[in-house]
Formats: C-alpha cells, structure tokens, sequence
C-alpha cells in the first residue's frame, strides 16, 4: 500500500458504480462519482502548489462535494483542517494564522468576510458552496478525474481538529492516518457495520463524530449513507425507514422523543442509535427504549483520541455508562495529584493510550507534554469510575468545559472577551442544564467599582469574536465572584446558583 488511508476508504472504490450517498432531494452519489471529484480536488489543490503536509483550512457548508474536499486532501497528502461553519472571521482568523494554512476554502458568501485574512497571511481563498459551486468547483471541472496517490506511511498527518483548551487558545490535535484508520476498523467491527448499513448522517462533517466517527466507517465497511444538510426532524423522520443506523449528540434523541411523529413503527428498519459527544441521560436512555423498543449504544470519545470506550453491540447497553474499552485502547483512572492509577470503583481522572491516540498539538510541545505522558497516556480531563462489571462511567469534568448540543465551549475563550470589556471588572462563564442543549452558557459579570452594566451592549461587544453557540444566552451581576481559600473562583458555587437561570 502507498497511502493505507486513501487505500483503505477511497481508492478501492474507483471505477465502481455502487451508491455512496443518497441527497434529501433524491439524487445519489456512486463510490466512482466521489473518488473521481476527489481526485479533480487533489489534482487542483497540487496546481495551487499545496504540496503533501501543507494545511488547507477550510469553512464550507456540508454537502458531498465538501466531503469530497477530505478525500482529496487524503489523497494528495494534504493536511485537511475543517472549521465550525458558525465560526466568525474573528475565530478563523485565529486558525488560519495557527496553522499556516496555503489555502482557505470557504462558502462564497463569506468570501468578502474571509478574504482579508487570508491576505493578512498569505494565504489564497477559493470558494465550494452547498451546491457544489464557487471558484474551486469551477477550476475543478478542468482537471482529470484520476490523480496519482501521493505516497504515506500511517504515521503522516491526515487532519488537523482544533479544539479550545483551558487557557482560551485553541490547540490543532495532529491526527494521523493510523489514529483515523485503526478506530475505523475497530468501531465497525464493535458496531458490526457492513455493505448492508445505510447510516442516517445528520451531523457535522467539521468534527471527529460526523467525519470521522461517521462518514471513515461507512466507507471501510462499504456502506451508504443518507446525507442530510444538517439536523432536521422532519428530514430525519421522512428518511429513517430506509435507514438502518444513526449517530447522534443526545439533543438529536431528546428531539425525536419530543415528536410525536417519532414512533416504533418509524424505527422498525433500523438496527442501532449511536449517541456521543456528550452525556446522554439515562433518563432519555428509558424513554427511547420505551418508545422504540431500540436500546441507544452510547459511546465516549474525543477529538484528540477518537473513540475510546463503547456499550457493547451485543451484551447489555448500560444507561448512564459509556460501556468498556475498545479493542486495542487501554483506560485506566489515575489520580489527578500523583498520576497513580486507581483501584476499579474509585473516581479520577481518565487517562487513554492506543492506536487512536493523536500525535500531539500542533506546535505547542509544552501543551502536548502536559497531556500526553511519555509512555502514551493521554490525560482526556474527564473524570469517571469503572463499576463492578467493569463499565466506565464518566461522572464529571477536570476541565473547564460547557458541552452544548455537542459542541465544546471554553469558558476562558469567553471570559477572556467579557474582561476586555470596560466597566467589567473580572467575570465567570458557567455552563446550566438546558433541556435542548444538555448544557447552555450564562456568563456572570462583576463590575468596576461605580460602573453601571448595560448588559445587552456588553453582549453585542463580544458577539463579533464569538460564534452564536458560544455567546452567553443570559448575563447577569454580581458585586464579587465567590472564592474559596486559595482565592480560586468556585463555579460549582455558581452553577447552583444560575441552575435554573436559562428557561428551555
Ligand atoms: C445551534 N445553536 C446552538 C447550537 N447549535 N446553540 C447552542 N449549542 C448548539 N450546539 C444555535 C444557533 O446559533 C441558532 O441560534 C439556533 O441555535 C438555531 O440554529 P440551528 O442551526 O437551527 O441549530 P440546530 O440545527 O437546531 O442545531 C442544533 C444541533 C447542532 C444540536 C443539531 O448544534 C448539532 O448538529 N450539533 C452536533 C455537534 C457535534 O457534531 N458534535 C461532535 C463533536 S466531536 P439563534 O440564536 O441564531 O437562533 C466530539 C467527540 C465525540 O465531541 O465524542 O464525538
Ligand atoms: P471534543 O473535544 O469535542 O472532542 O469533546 C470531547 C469531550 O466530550 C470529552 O472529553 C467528554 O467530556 C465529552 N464526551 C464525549 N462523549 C461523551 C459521552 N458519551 N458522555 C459524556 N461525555 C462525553
């Protein structure tokens, strides 16, 4: 093999006619159709002098040319590093510099937005819309539907997936073609995927859940997908009959239990519900089981390892737990102050090692070596305990994290702009239950001395440096943070506090 990635998922489709993707609209997408796109996109991508190890960033609606983007950066050797499509310029800004990206490909109608960055470093911006139009598309069409597989070993970088950290920057996780390829085979041999699954793909294709967790395991097992746009409830429920799996963040479940179009009936084609990303209620757990008969297989992962543990496909799916380790990937619970592992029972850290496992932060050794042990345990900051029957369960977070609707928000990315703010002495940014979005994002302020807070203009100061999911949905005063001894903010303190603040 030359390039055991691009072998593996797309180059042993060229030629065959075999559906890939069916569109909402009704059009499909054969195997032979994807891999000659992505062999244009290659081709042109090499024409624009990216060469095997250059980064192209890239903010693009998802459809099946955008997915075709990712097959030809496999192809050719490219880093291919996706963006939030909710991303400001503000944020992108921000990766485009980090990563030193040659190429930035965007939605032509953030080209005017873009643009200026890419100037400011070097970069040249193409356009892909939703259509599979823009200046890309175009100078596609030009090139030859095959190109020569730039050759590399599994250990070469395939992605760059940036995901915020505690200091408020963002860090690019160095994923290479083994840490995609090994979880590939292992979750479709765990989820018994074949030719025969059609997967109900909803999700984004900008993170480890909808491209990799998704779209890596349909393709190794030779199955198809229905690939919708976005979540849409009413495009979900007209397309699950003839689907036979989906995979979804909890608010996908807690969405379709609050449908009452949503029945047994509707599920009866359907083999199995993946949920992850975030906690899933066993409360929502029940309630699906009661509706559907389907017992939801939850599973744990992270950008920076993949997937990491799953409830078994045979064997008792066990609500309120992410099941056990996945063939090949050790867990083991530590205690956070001396690293020692702990006895099964007792609550710490847990920390992962495996094929799965990334490479480190891009250009950030001293991030890397705070996570990344020597020996290959990645300290995830999750926190959890392994039950009698050796279940993991994942019982809290060592980090400062909000997860909403799936998406991770940092406080301290928020908190750093609301500080910035005059009249704003210091402020903690707190993540509430929210029935939709399992968590959702208030943010406490503290004045100066004498000010007076207009509340809604300190929103809109922030808005522009802030995707819509991260802005706080409420914002309220305090004349001081609660501290602990050591003078620490204590957000557990605030949490109850706010717990009921953000009506659903
Ligand atoms: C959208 N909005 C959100 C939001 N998504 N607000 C908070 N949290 C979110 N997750 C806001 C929009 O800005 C908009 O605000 C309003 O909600 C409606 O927008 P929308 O586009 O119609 O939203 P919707 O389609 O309803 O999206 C909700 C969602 C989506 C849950 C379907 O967020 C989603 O697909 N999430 C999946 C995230 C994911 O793939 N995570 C995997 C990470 S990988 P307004 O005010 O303008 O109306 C990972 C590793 C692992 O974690 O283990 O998998
Ligand atoms: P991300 O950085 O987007 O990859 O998010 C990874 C984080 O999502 C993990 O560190 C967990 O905190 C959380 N997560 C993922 N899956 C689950 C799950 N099934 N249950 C609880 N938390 C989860």
């Amino acid at each position: 093999m030359t390039n055991p990635l691009y072998d593996t998922l797309f180059g042993r489709y060229a030629g065959q006619d075999s559906v890939f993707l069916h569109l909402p609209d009704g059009r499909t997408w054969t195997h032979a159709a994807f891999v000659n796109l992505a062999a244009q996109y290659a081709g042109l991508l090499n024409a624009f002098g990216l060469t095997a190890g250059d980064r192209l960033a890239v903010q693009i609606p998802k459809s099946p040319e955008a997915l075709a983007v990712y097959a030809a950066c496999v192809q050719a050797g490219i880093v291919f590093l996706p963006l939030n499509t909710a991303y400001t310029p503000d944020e992108v800004s921000y990766f485009v510099e980090n990563s030193g990206a040659g190429v930035v490909l965007c939605d032509p109608a953030r080209e005017g937005a873009l643009r200026p960055i890419a100037d400011q470093f070097g970069a040249q911006l193409e356009t892909l819309g939703d259509e599979g139009n823009g200046t890309f598309a175009d100078k596609a069409t030009r090139m030859p539907a095959v190109h020569p597989t730039v050759e590399r070993t599994s250990d070469d970088l395939a992605a760059f997936l940036y995901t915020s950290g505690t200091t408020g920057r963002s860090k690019g996780a160095m994923l290479t073609q083994e840490n995609l390829l090994s979880n590939a085979r292992t979750l479709t041999a765990a989820w018994h995927f074949t030719a025969d699954d059609v997967l109900l793909h909803a999700l984004p294709i900008f993170h480890t859940h909808g491209l990799f967790v998704g779209t890596n395991i349909t393709l190794l097992a030779g199955g198809q997908m229905v690939f919708l746009p976005k979540f849409d409830i009413d495009a979900l429920l007209t397309h699950m009959p003839k689907s036979t799996t989906m995979m979804g963040v909890p608010t996908f479940y807690t969405r379709l239990l609050s449908d009452p179009r949503f029945t047994k009936e509707l599920t009866a084609h359907m083999r199995l519900f993946i949920s992850g990303s975030a906690p899933l209620l066993a409360e929502t757990h029940v309630q699906f089981e009661k509706r559907t008969g389907h017992r939801i297989l939850e599973r744990y992962g992270m950008t920076e390892t993949n997937m990491n543990t799953s409830n078994p496909y045979d064997g008792e799916r066990r609500a309120g737990t992410v099941g056990f380790p996945l063939s090949g990937t050790e867990v083991k619970i530590t205690d956070s102050k001396s690293g020692t592992t702990l006895p099964d029972g007792e609550i710490g850290q847990i920390e992962v090692r495996g094929p799965n496992v990334f490479k480190g932060y891009w250009q950030m050794p001293e991030k890397t070596a705070e996570e990344l042990r020597d020996d290959g345990f990645f300290i995830t900051g999750d926190l959890g305990r392994f039950d009698e029957d050796g279940y993991l369960h994942i019982v809290g977070r060592n980090k400062d994290l909000i997860i909403s609707g799936g998406y991770n928000i940092y406080p301290k990315e928020i908190e750093l702009l609301l500080d910035e703010v005059d009249g704003v002495m210091e402020s903690a940014v707190i993540g509430v239950p929210h029935a939709d979005f399992g968590e959702t994002v208030v943010a406490i302020l503290v004045p100066e001395n004498g000010a007076q807070l207009d509340l809604d203009a300190v929103a809109s100061e922030i808005k522009p440096s802030l995707a819509r999911f991260k802005q706080p949905q409420k914002l309220v005063t305090l004349s001081e943070l609660p501290r602990n001894t050591m003078g620490k903010v204590q957000k557990n303190a605030l949490r109850a506090q706010f717990a009921d603040s953000v009506p659903a």
